[in-house]
């Protein structure tokens, strides 16, 4: 059943899944198919058991940002060279010689633009300027020529989904209803309840606060407009031509800087129904409901990214990835991200990130997850490459908790197995590398001890503001609410980073007031005690997260047609805590194998018996993992993982 449509000239071939995943990162609409999508009434083939799985290695166009490293900088939370307790850019420039050490080669910078900070920078109101307390203009070409000095590039975040309503655009806007500006956001009248109570356009939840509107009243024009993040963040209305065009404005001029790609914040919200309906009701007694069905992955959404393909992006040779929630199609992923017709190098999509939530308990929730979700979710990400899509990689960022702490164990004795297991995972998997800062180093989440007040990130605030107006001090509830906090809040990424074990963890001097407590195991969890071992390749008893990173990443570039760019194929896809796969290139003779035991208990693992181990080339207790036996059954130990290469025997194929 395929069916093909004509639109714009364009020949299209879309698809409607058959099957759906439940999963959804923001605990909203189950199943998040979009209405107004262009492809939406079109039928799903049946799976093609013809695909040839295989050997697609070889037939990758080899891009740079494909065989390449991007590490993910937080600027408030990296490093203070000023003295104000919150990290600089030339904090940044500082510590180049770290990261270049360490072997990653692009850098991602989260945003730096002049903004009133309600959400850490994703609130801009000024794209052309610098937020003062982090530098200046010149500080940033001063990092962009050391960044290019040491061979790397820099990708910067592009925000432009929605802008702070300290921008002079939305100042513009809010004036009067008959502003030139008015139709830059989107603006719509009251709707009154049977009481004849003012109430929201529709009972859309907003995104950072579940329990409020996501639209926000304005008394000065008696009008709401959109803010689905929270009310100082207004959603810009990409319908209007005039706002395209600023947007594209924004690109180049930061393009023409020799920035060398972008992040795209949310870029598949641009696109909404502009019926603007009331979302169903998933969560029967919440006054506001998920409304991702009508805002994200639009109708309008792939002509938009075609424009600033067409536009901006193709005339500069870039990395572009956009972060795109609530899309889980692997058809509608494939749309984005397929080489030469896709519009983006890639996306972020976050369905590993909702293996251990619950849908309809929202975006503050908790679940076990399973060996066998991670596996299926990898191998469908994975599986990208077949089609000529490309996957990302990253198991952390900004808005996410530590890895070690919410896939394996951060406790003292298993966080350092852990970081090197998901190390392991991470740079034996096809797809370009996200690493994100800290995480070299297995820094963990937020202790226990902190209380609530600790938590810094508007998304925090709102939800503990709004459990302590419904539940009592003391009272079970607020009991689990704290608890999820922990264990799910942005902040968990966000305390500053731990360069050394002096006060503040050498973020910010001695003296000042870091603006987020640092982490209490800065004494043992830090950079330079990691980067003090010596290189991993020597025999050390306990080779620490950092240099394990640094010998993994050399492994993944020395051996980028397996890692980088190979096939992936799971093996013995049963197993209950162990997740293990295969990588294979046409262009090689041996093939890996990556085992990993997402385990505090010992596991066993069959290796198949058509390969034979040559070299464990990494593994979780180093010498002691290296040695392991060659063929049939390995033992494994709580949280280890090996990366091997594999001659392929006689039944091999
Ligand atoms: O995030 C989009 C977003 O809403 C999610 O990443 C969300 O924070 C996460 O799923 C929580 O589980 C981007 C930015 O990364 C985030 O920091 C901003 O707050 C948000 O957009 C608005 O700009």
């Amino acid at each position: 059943m395929r069916r093909e449509i004509s639109i714009a000239g364009r020949l299209l071939t879309k698809c409607r899944p058959s099957v759906r995943l439940s999963y959804n990162p923001f605990a909203q609409t189950p199943g998040n198919w979009p209405r107004m999508s262009r492809f939406s009434s079109i039928p799903r083939p049946e799976p093609s058991t013809a695909m040839d799985t295989r050997n697609h290695c070889a037939k990758a166009d080899r891009r740079w940002w494909k065989n390449t490293v991007v590490y993910q900088i937080y600027p408030a939370s990296f490093k203070d060279t000023d003295g104000d307790g919150l990290g600089n850019i030339n904090g940044i420039t500082e510590k180049l010689d770290y990261l270049s050490e360490l072997g990653v080669e692009v850098l991602w910078l989260s945003p730096i633009y002049r903004s009133p900070q309600k959400d850490m920078g994703y609130d801009i109101s000024n794209y052309y300027a610098i937020h003062p307390p982090f530098g200046t203009m010149d500080d940033v070409h001063r990092l962009i020529a050391e960044v290019k000095r040491r061979g790397m590039k820099l990708v910067m975040d592009l925000v432009v989904n929605h802008t702070s309503t300290e921008h002079p655009w939305f100042v513009e806007s809010a004036v009067s209803k008959e502003s030139l500006r008015r139709n830059w956001y989107i603006w719509r009248p009251p709707k009154y309840d049977k009481e004849g109570h003012r109430q929201p356009p529709n009972n859309w939840a907003c995104l950072l606060d579940e329990s409020e509107s996501a639209w926000t009243y304005h008394s000065g024009t008696e009008e709401y407009y959109l803010s689905l993040f929270s009310p100082y963040q207004a959603d810009l209305n990409w319908e209007n031509a005039d706002v395209r065009a600023e947007v594209h404005d924004v690109a180049r001029f930061w393009l023409d800087k020799g920035v060398s790609g972008f992040r795209m914040d949310v870029i598949n919200l641009i696109s909404k129904d502009q019926r603007f309906p009331d979302a169903e009701i998933l969560h029967p007694g919440k006054k506001y409901q998920p409304g991702d069905k009508y805002f994200a992955n639009g109708a309008r959404l792939t002509d938009y990214l075609q424009e600033l393909k067409e536009k901006v992006l193709s005339k500069y040779d870039i990395l572009t990835v956009g972060e795109m929630p609530f899309l889980e199609d692997e058809e509608q992923q494939l749309e984005i991200v397929k080489a030469e017709e896709g519009y983006l190098d890639m996306i972020f999509t976050f369905e590993m990130m909702g293996l251990d939530m619950v849908s309809e308990e929202g975006r503050f929730s908790f679940r076990p997850w399973s060996v066998d979700g991670l596996r299926k979710t990898i191998d469908k990400t994975q599986s990208m490459t077949t089609k000529m899509g490309w996957p990302s990689l990253f198991c952390e960022n900004h808005d996410q908790p530590r890895s070690v702490s919410r896939w394996c164990d951060d406790s003292a004795a298993h966080r350092v197995c852990g970081s090197k297991l998901l190390c392991m995972m991470q740079t034996s998997l096809t797809g370009t590398l996200y690493v994100y800062q800290g995480e070299e180093l297995g820094m963990r989440n937020i202790p226990a001890t902190w209380e609530p007040e600790e938590y810094k990130d508007v998304e925090s605030v709102s939800y503990w503001t709004h459990v302590c107006s419904t539940w009592p001090d003391g009272s079970p509830e607020r009991k689990r609410a704290k608890d999820l906090l922990r264990r799910k809040a942005r902040d968990n990424a966000r305390t500053p980073f731990q360069w050394d074990s002096t006060s503040n963890g050498g973020f910010c001097a001695a003296g000042v007031k870091p603006w987020m407590r640092v982490n209490d195991d800065y004494p043992w969890v830090n950079a330079a005690a990691q980067v003090a071992v010596a290189r991993a390749n020597e025999k050390t008893a306990i080779v620490p997260p950092y240099r394990f990173w640094q010998r993994a990443l050399d492994i993944r570039k020395q051996y980028a047609n397996l890692f980088v760019y190979g096939d992936f194929e799971l093996i013995q896809n049963t197993h209950p805590t162990v997740f293990g796969f295969k990588k294979s290139c046409i262009q090689e003779s041996d093939v890996s194998i990556t085992v990993l035991n997402f385990s505090g208990k010992e596991a066993e693992f069959m290796v198949p018996a058509e390969y034979q181990v040559r070299r464990w080339v990494m593994g979780s207790y180093d010498s002691l993992s290296t040695e392991k036996p060659k063929e049939g059954l390995i033992s494994l130990l709580p949280w280890e993982g090996l990366v091997g290469l594999c001659k392929v025997g006689a039944n091999g194929t």
